[in-house]
């Protein structure tokens, strides 16, 4: 008996969707219900149990909280995406499967379009999905620079603890320091103190001088520079202070943080020696930006750009298309950006797909679209440039810091393999190292070991986007076990 929309999919035999989309974030939901509206028949898959990605993140149904435990500027926008998505299921042009993950997409043996397989629920069943189509918005994760005492309890992630306020409503600590580098670190100390935090000062690696270089940037987009005053007038009426061209090189406490040194940083972000003080905290939520998801989409041969703080994010014309035909992206994807410009993205994206596959005229209102969006990518790369990591960060690690958290590789070690024995990249301090060979597949590790191979960091390329059961992998097509698709291709 089928027991779920995806398993019910294929007992029926169902067509191939037109288009399916990877993420129920904002410019993935954005995307499916556009798409929707204009007649193209979506399956929309996200790993998470409700549509929202990392911005629009729900509390766990079992706390019964009645509102976000953070304010969410597009609240109310958001709700009515969120209905146009449950009026499209109902009349069955949206099939929205959650908690599905999807580890591989492949292309039809025939070039008609895709399978995506996915691992769906706590059980891991294996479910395949089709369609002609394909829409990747599958977001970002957090950037960690590693730095003495990182792994101590009560060091988190600064996306990471907005994520446990949103979704388990509680706070990393009492007495939370807030550190690394982007815009992010204001959103989440503002989320932080308004759930009750003291939060001492955010420490900032870049200069916020950066950003008056970019005036007409900002000119052009009027809002993000209200926003950042909205925020910085927060800061400054919670007492917060700001440190900015600073960086925590040291963790105090074993068994939990009871302190930090902060120390000031140099143009090239090195340590000044001498400059550093400690400043007591029982929690330090650090992030250094974040970046683009996109073992998918390179897995599949989309082209990539370098943007401007380092990350690898992918190449897209001004309508969302990938270089691989019959491949669109949208959001954090192609580079971050944020919220507003993830819905934006994922608006033009589906009446792209929707004039691709029925001709459906694009409105005007996609050249408004478009030329906002241009606005927005412009200041994205003010941002990036002004955040990017200096090369000098890699002077605040001490030769025991761990490096790689999954295979305990240390500091001493990968310099070992650079210095010693020769490794010149990435590939090679992991085949001397084992360095980015565990859990997370070098997610975490791979902008440090990089930077102390004196590389960039290599364009992400993990043949699956999450560890999968050995029986799953059996199903691709070679393997014989499934039947899907021609077994020689
Ligand atoms: C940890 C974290 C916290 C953040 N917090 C904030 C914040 O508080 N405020 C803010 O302004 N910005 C925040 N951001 C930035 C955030 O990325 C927003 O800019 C916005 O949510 C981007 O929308 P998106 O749709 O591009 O990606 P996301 O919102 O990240 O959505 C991507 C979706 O894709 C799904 N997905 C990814 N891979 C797969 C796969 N293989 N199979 C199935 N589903 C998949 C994910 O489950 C997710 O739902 C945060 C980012 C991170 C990484």
């Amino acid at each position: 008996m089928p027991n779920s929309p995806s398993d019910r999919g294929r007992a029926t035999g169902e067509q191939p969707a037109d288009l399916a989309v990877v993420g129920a974030g904002p410019a993935g939901l954005t995307a499916a219900v556009t798409a929707a509206d204009l007649g193209v028949t979506v399956v929309l898959l996200d790993a998470a149990d409700r549509p929202g990605g990392q911005y629009h993140r729900h509390a766990a149904p079992e706390l019964g909280a009645r509102t976000p435990s953070v304010p969410h500027l597009k609240r109310r926008a958001w709700t009515r995406w969120e209905q146009r998505l449950r009026r499209h299921r109902s009349a069955g042009r949206i099939r929205y499967l959650p908690a599905h993950h999807v580890w591989t997409v492949l292309p039809e043996a025939d070039g008609s379009g895709w399978v995506l397989h996915a691992v769906a629920g706590e059980e891991e069943r294996a479910v395949t999905v089709r369609a002609r189509t394909l829409l990747l918005a599958t977001g970002a994760y957090e950037r960690q620079l590693p730095f003495p005492g990182w792994t101590v309890p009560g060091v988190v992630g600064a996306g990471g603890a907005q994520a446990m306020l949103k979704s388990g409503l509680v706070l990393p600590g009492r007495r939370v320091l807030v550190a690394g580098s982007g815009p992010l670190l204001l959103a989440v100390t503002a989320s932080l103190a308004a759930a009750g935090a003291t939060v001492p000062a955010i420490v900032e690696a870049a200069a916020y001088t950066a950003y008056a270089d970019r005036l007409g940037t900002l000119a052009v987009n009027p809002g993000k520079a209200l926003e950042g005053a909205r925020l910085g007038a927060g800061l400054a009426r919670r007492s917060v202070r700001v440190l900015s061209r600073h960086a925590v090189t040291a963790v105090h406490g074993t068994d939990r943080v009871t302190g930090v040194t902060v120390q000031r940083l140099d143009s090239a972000w090195r340590p000044v020696p001498g400059t550093g003080r400690r400043i007591p905290c029982d929690a330090l939520a650090v992030g250094h930006g974040l970046v683009p998801q996109l073992e998918l989409a390179t897995a599949l041969g989309c082209a990539v750009r370098r943007t401007a703080d380092g990350t690898v994010a992918l190449a897209l014309d001004t309508r969302q298309r990938t270089s691989v035909p019959g491949i669109w992206s949208a959001g954090e994807t192609g580079g971050i950006g944020g919220v507003e410009l993830a819905l934006l993205e994922g608006r033009l994206a589906g009446h792209d797909v929707a004039h691709e596959l029925h001709g459906t005229q694009l409105p005007p209102r996609t050249r408004v679209l478009a030329r906002r969006r241009a606005r927005r990518r412009a200041f994205a790369e003010t941002m990036a440039a002004a955040h990017r990591p200096g090369p000098g960060w890699v002077e605040w690690l001490a030769p025991a810091t761990a490096v790689c958290r999954c295979e305990e590789v240390t500091v001493a070690e990968v310099r070992e393999a650079v210095e010693t024995l020769g490794a010149a990249d990435s590939r090679t301090v992991k085949l001397l190292t084992r360095a980015g060979m565990g859990w997370c597949q070098g997610r975490m590790c791979a902008p440090a070991v990089a930077a102390l191979a004196g590389r960039e960091p290599p364009p992400e390329s993990r043949p699956l986007s999450c560890p999968v059961l050995l029986g799953n992998l059996a199903q691709l097509p070679g393997t014989g076990a499934s039947g899907i698709g021609d077994p020689g291709s």
